[in-house]
């Protein structure tokens, strides 16, 4: 049976980079196989939070995730910290991980910067409880964008040490889904950064509340080059800008790479750029509408949520209650 998990943080505006490189898979996985999607608010505490913030933030996050077309009777929607259980398996799989593995996640790295001896330490062992997410279901497959490869390979070597440690067959090895031509949206402003909610530059990301005028300002001053469009991929080799904005124009209109360089290699970006702010309107206009007419309605999310965490556990406790036993932990 395949069973779907995925997360994101409550942290700011769902982005263009989230969107295309793991909800828009989120939406269509939930007709394909049982999915719980979950609104990772532990996670967001491994850097400060305000609270009233980040509980306004877990509403705001639920309601995107159903604009843009996450439908709470098709899947599970749930947020972290309501499933106890993913604290509590994190802190078993702690015990699995090695410090080795973990000073080898580059995301700790950049995350925590030159302050390392500053950083919590949940945000160093913040692959372990994305581990717990996962296995706490035991999810088959995870979609997920890019920069989250590194940490999906380490949930997998932990499920084969634990099952290995323990002679049990408990968890299944979660295969990760990185799939389509936006996995790795990059800064509209700098080709070498990857698109993030915490950059400080608002108008390094397009956001799905951004207005239709944002995004066409957002766009016409996108960072590119002077050079036309080429037309086939290879020209696109030391164009990091460009390769962005040809990797967007074809998730956004379901094409290839090949296909969108076919039919507009020779274009200069004067001409491509609003075409392509065209499509993106169009793709995120309606999500918008759709989240302003939820994001408000407190007491239809927080229902959404408890249905969901209800859900959860039903699913996840089971399991916690087999790792105590292989374990030899209270049950
Ligand atoms: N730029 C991106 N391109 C493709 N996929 C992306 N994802 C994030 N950025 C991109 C995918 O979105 C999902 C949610 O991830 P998250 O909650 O960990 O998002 P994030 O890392 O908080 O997003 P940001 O924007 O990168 O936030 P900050 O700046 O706070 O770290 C994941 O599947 C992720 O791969």
């Amino acid at each position: 049976m395949r069973r779907v998990f995925s997360g994101i943080q409550p942290t700011g505006n769902l982005h263009l980079g989230n969107y295309l490189g793991a909800i828009r898979n989120w939406v269509r996985m939930q007709d394909e196989a049982e999915c719980l999607f979950c609104v990772v608010d532990l996670h967001a505490i491994t850097v400060a939070q305000e609270p009233k913030g980040l509980r306004a933030g877990i509403r705001e996050m639920t309601a995107a995730l159903i604009a843009a077309g996450l439908d709470p009777d098709r899947c599970v929607l749930f947020n972290q910290s309501a499933v106890r259980v993913h604290a509590e398996l994190a802190w078993v799989l702690m015990c699995t991980a090695r410090m080795g593995w973990l000073n080898r996640m580059t995301q700790f790295k950049e995350k925590s910067g030159k302050d390392r001896e500053g950083a919590s330490v949940g945000l160093f062992t913040y692959p372990v409880l994305q581990a717990a997410d996962i296995l706490a279901y035991k999810a088959t497959h995870v979609p997920v964008g890019e920069d989250q490869k590194q940490h999906l390979e380490l949930a997998r070597d932990i499920a084969a040490k634990f099952n290995n440690d323990f002679g049990v067959e408990l968890f299944p090895l979660p295969e990760p889904v990185i799939e389509g031509p936006a996995t790795r949206v990059m800064s509209l402003r700098d080709g070498s950064a990857k698109m993030s909610k915490s950059d400080p530059s608002d108008a390094a990301r397009i956001n799905l509340t951004d207005s239709a005028d944002t995004i066409a300002q957002k766009i016409k001053r996108a960072k590119t080059d002077p050079e036309p469009l080429p037309s086939e991929a290879a020209g696109l080799a030391g164009r990091p800008e460009a390769a962005n904005l040809v990797g967007l124009m074809a998730a956004l209109s379901g094409q290839s790479v090949a296909q969108v360089l076919a039919e507009r290699g020779g274009q200069g970006f004067g001409t491509f750029k609003p075409a392509l702010a065209e499509l993106m309107v169009a793709t995120i206009a309606p999500i918008t509408e759709r989240f302003n007419a939820l994001r408000h309605d407190a007491t239809t999310l927080d229902a959404v949520l408890a249905a969901g965490a209800a859900k959860a556990r039903a699913i996840a406790e089971p399991v916690l209650a087999e790792v105590h036993r292989a374990v030899g932990l209270a049950e």
